[in-house]
């Protein structure tokens, strides 16, 4: 398997008794995950994000939430070089996702940008939670898989985040996974 960033995080919450040593699930991820973040390791590491709650949680005690003062959740950024041994061609994004009020306008983004030219928008498309979830106040899986274009390149930089869109009632977002798919 391949050593995510977070992966030793992880194994040192599973001992430290956040969730349980024996739980494989947390140990060892499928080989096709890019990332995984369940929010529960990133509490104190700097910069500090003001989108980290213990308001909600699908897992234990952490999720992240965006409202009329929060614009983006905790965001993921990494090289298509490093997330990737060959051209990545599609994306599986995965996440839970509460939502407290109809009509919200909020996205979970997947973006590839140039960091040498960021006015280059190379790929950009979004799951959108208030088409997708019906259900308020209730924990509901969100999936979409992402057909990456031709031109990407390892250099350019994939993106994940939560973005509030207009949406002034909280949306908490946790569990999320990023996964190379067929
Ligand atoms: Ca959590």
């Amino acid at each position: 398997m391949r050593l995510l960033p977070f992966y030793s995080l992880l194994t040192a919450a599973a001992c430290a008794g956040l969730v349980s040593c024996s739980d494989s699930k947390t140990d060892v991820l499928p080989e096709n995950v890019i990332a995984h973040n369940d929010l529960e390791s990133v509490e104190g590491w700097a910069p500090a994000n003001p989108a980290l709650t213990t308001a909600k949680a699908h897992s234990g005690r952490y999720s992240m939430r965006v409202d009329n003062d929060i614009e983006y959740g905790v965001g993921y950024g990494a090289l298509l070089a490093k997330v990737s041994p060959t051209r990545l061609k599609k994306l599986e994004l995965s996440a839970w996702v509460l939502l407290t009020g109809k009509e919200t306008e909020a996205k979970l983004v997947i973006e590839v940008k140039n960091p040498a030219d960021d006015s280059q928008k190379v790929f950009w498309e979004a799951i959108a939670l208030g088409d997708e979830v019906k259900a308020l106040n209730k924990w509901t899986e969100v999936k979409k898989t992402f057909t990456m274009p031709e031109n990407i390149a390892p250099t350019h930089e994939l993106r994940f985040y939560l973005w509030r869109g207009g949406s002034s009632q909280p949306v908490f977002v946790d569990d999320i996974t990023l996964a190379r798919a067929e």
